[in-house]
Parts: structure tokens; sequence; C-alpha cells
């Protein structure tokens, strides 16, 4: 039986021994060649670290795009981790990373030093290492289907993967479709603009079609602040006559992720999307309207955090996950996930990582561990000193239900 004296060890042990899957990245298995990111210019060059850079650096954007990846990489290394001191979430991380790896972070130096050990690590190795060192299992992909670089390596055959899933990714579908008909058509869908009923049918066949390709575990979608539903609009028909009968047919969830303000500042590219504060009664709609249908939500709002919890009181067809871009940070991550426990228990997924370059995943969940302790330690010492029991196998099983249990009851995944 735990103490309160021994319940902070027993979850940091417990943590630090599960094995989780990562809900939600942008990292590619293997078989996707050039399209997984990895190594230290790619770390330094993640668009968290570009944004600062333009903070503290009187290099413009235009100068900035101008150079070569490696220049760029040099100019953040040089402004955020030699001229000043690296205490951001996203500079933090990158030395995290170098020390995992035994590697220097301080001094021009250092940046060479990682090049040349990067340089010399074979690529699936070095991934499996990583995952290992993250306490990952597997991680859960973001595919897009109308990605002219990503889709023809699937239509070539791929093969599976144990460590990476895959996601059917829809954004340019249903954000883009006056930009995207066209290359359904040219795949010999019967689409055009306009969505009659023999279109939407083509646009199902398409989706189940990208189903038997890539075995998505979910279909995903980010939506802006202003997402509404129901709404006369094209993504709304869209939703509702192809991606969500496609859903009900290959039993797998749609995720969507609301509340991206996207391209507030287009000069610094990737980097220039913010956040808004989205109405979810469009989620509360969504999951009323298709009882039949699983729904992972993530917002990108801190004030929209306390209503989906609420909502997801009131719909077990509801999954919130993670604390999403930027709420990524400790300080926004405890206040999330405290009123998680507080009014969910443990039915909620805590955290993705939103990985875009490999060795991410190694500060990301370090911190999620790091992030996480003292508040599952806190959620024991209320039970414990208002009656309740807690064993280590209450921590064992819950930890693996936040990070595991979870997901794979939502998406009708086989347990590992
Ligand atoms: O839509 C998404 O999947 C977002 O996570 C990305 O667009 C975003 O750039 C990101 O990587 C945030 O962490
Ligand atoms: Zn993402």
């Amino acid at each position: 039986m735990e103490t309160t004296a021994s319940i902070r060890q027993t979850v940091e042990e417990e943590l630090q021994t599960a094995r989780f899957i990562d809900v939600h990245t942008h990292l590619f298995k293997p078989a996707l060649g050039e399209l997984g990111l990895w190594g230290i210019d790619e770390l330094l060059t993640y668009h968290y670290l570009e944004a600062e850079l333009f903070r503290s650096s009187e290099i413009t954007p235009e100068q900035y795009w101008a150079l070569a990846k490696p220049a760029r990489a040099h100019a953040i290394w040089k402004t955020l981790f030699v001229e000043n001191t690296p205490v951001s979430e996203a500079t933090r991380g990158v030395v995290a990373v170098l020390n995992a790896f035994g590697l220097p972070s301080q001094g021009e130096k250092a940046l060479t030093e990682a090049r040349n050990f990067f340089a010399a690590q074979q690529r699936d190795d070095h991934i499996r290492r990583v995952f290992e060192m993250a306490g990952i299992d597997q991680a859960v992909m973001t595919n897009d289907p109308l990605d002219p670089a990503e889709a023809p390596l699937w239509e070539a055959g791929t093969d599976s993967d144990k460590l990476f899933l895959a996601v059917l990714r829809l954004d340019r579908i249903l954000e883009a479709w006056p930009e995207n008909w066209r290359t359904l058509a040219e795949k010999g869908f019967n689409v055009d603009l306009h969505l009659s009923c023999k279109v939407l049918s083509e646009v199902r066949r398409f989706l189940a079609n990208w189903c038997r390709i890539m075995h998505p575990i979910y279909m995903a979608v980010s939506l802006p602040d202003t997402f509404q539903y129901p709404e006369e609009s094209v993504r709304a028909h869209l939703l509702e006559d192809a991606v969500l009968p496609v859903c009900r047919e290959f039993k797998i969830p749609l995720s969507l992720m609301i509340g991206v303000r996207r391209q507030v500042n287009p000069a610094i590219r990737l980097a220039g999307d913010a956040a808004g504060k989205a109405d979810l009664r469009s989620l509360e709609n969504l999951c009323r309207n298709f009882p039949e249908n699983n729904f992972l939500a993530s917002v990108l709002s801190r004030e929209n955090q306390h209503e989906l919890c609420v909502y997801a009181r009131k719909f077990r067809n509801l999954l919130p996950f993670g604390c999403w871009w930027f709420l990524n940070n400790p300080s926004v991550v405890e206040e999330i996930t405290r009123e998680r426990i507080e009014m969910l228990g443990m039915s909620f997924i805590p955290q993705h990582s939103d990985a875009r370059v490999l060795e991410q995943v190694i500060y990301k969940w370090r911190n999620t561990r790091r992030t996480l302790a003292p508040i599952l330690a806190n959620t024991y010492t209320l039970l414990m000193e208002d009656g309740g029991h807690v064993t280590r196998e209450h921590v064992r099983a819950d930890i693996e239900r936040l990070f595991r249990g979870n997901l794979e009851r939502f998406c009708r995944l086989k347990p590992q």
C-alpha cells in the first residue's frame, strides 16, 4: 500500500518504466524516405526556434530564408544558444537532446561536434535508440494523401513498421477543396468543385481507398478558431457526407485540432501561425449529431480547455488529447492536466509530442514525465488523505490507461 511519503517516488518510477504511444507527431517511418527529419540542423531550424530567432536577432526573414539550411541552423545556434541563454522550452529542449547523447551544448564548437555525431548515426538504428531514450514504443504519424512528395510512396507500397502508426490527414480536402479537387479528378475520381451526391460518393471512395492503403488509426484535420458546425459550407458537407461516414465504415475516430489562426505573419512561414479561442459548440453539435462517430479533440486556446473537459463529461464519444503547440509548456500543462483529472479521472490522453524532428521526442517526453509526476503524486495524495487506498498497481494501471489504453480502446487498436 502506498503512503503520502512514498507516492512521489512510485509515480516517478512507474512513469519512467512505462512505454507510451505518442498520439500525434509529424515523424515518418523510414520507408517514407527523406520525409523524416532528424539531426542537429533540423532540430535547430524547427519553426518554434525560427520564431524565437527573429526576436533576438537583427536578421530579417528575407535574409534568413535566403540562407542554406546549415547557415540558418548556425544563425539560430549563435543567436539563441551562444549569444543568449537557452531558457525557453524549445531552446532548452535542444540542450536536453544534446545532453542525452553526452554532447556539449555550450559555445560555437558544440555545433560542429553535434553535426559530426549525427552524421555518424545509421538512421534506422538511431530511430530505435531515440524511441528507447524517449520512452515511447510507437509514434503516430501525420500522412497526407494529397502531398505530392508522400502520396506516391504509399501508392508504390510501403512496409508497415511497428514503431509507426498512420493517420489520414484531411486539411487539403476539408480546408482547401477548391485548390485540391482536381488532384482527385486526375487520379480518376469523378469529382468537381461543386459537391453533388455523386461527387460526395466519389470522395468517400477516395477516402476508403486511402484507408485500405494506409490503414490509418484515425483521420485528422486542423481547423481554424472560426470553425463552426453546423454551417452551410463545403467543409461541413464534406465532413457530414464523406469523412464521417468513412470513419464509421472503418471504425476509426476523427481527430479535430481546433483553434489555429493560420499565417498571422506569413513572412516567417510555418512559424507564422497563431492561436485563437474557438466556439466549441461546433464540437458539441458534432458529438451529439454523430453518436456513432468517435472524436479525438485537441484545442489550441488555453481559454477553451475547461469547456473541452465539460464537453468530454457530456459525450463518451469525445476523447480530449494533448496540450497542443503553444500549450505544451509546463505552466500551462499543469493547469490543463489537473483540471482534466479533476473532471475526467483518467479518461483522457495527457500529451502528444507533435514532434517534427525525430530527436524532439527525447525532450518532449522527458518534460511530460517531469511535469506529470508531481500532478499524479498530488492526485493520489489527496485520495489517500481522504481515506482512499493507493497501490503501485493502481499507479501503473492509470499511467497505462492515460498513455496507451485510452487510445487503443478509442481507435480499436490491438493491444501491443
Ligand atoms: O496542424 C498540426 O498538426 C500542427 O501541430 C502543426 O501545423 C504545427 O505546425 C505544429 O507542429 C505544432 O506543434
Ligand atoms: Zn501537429
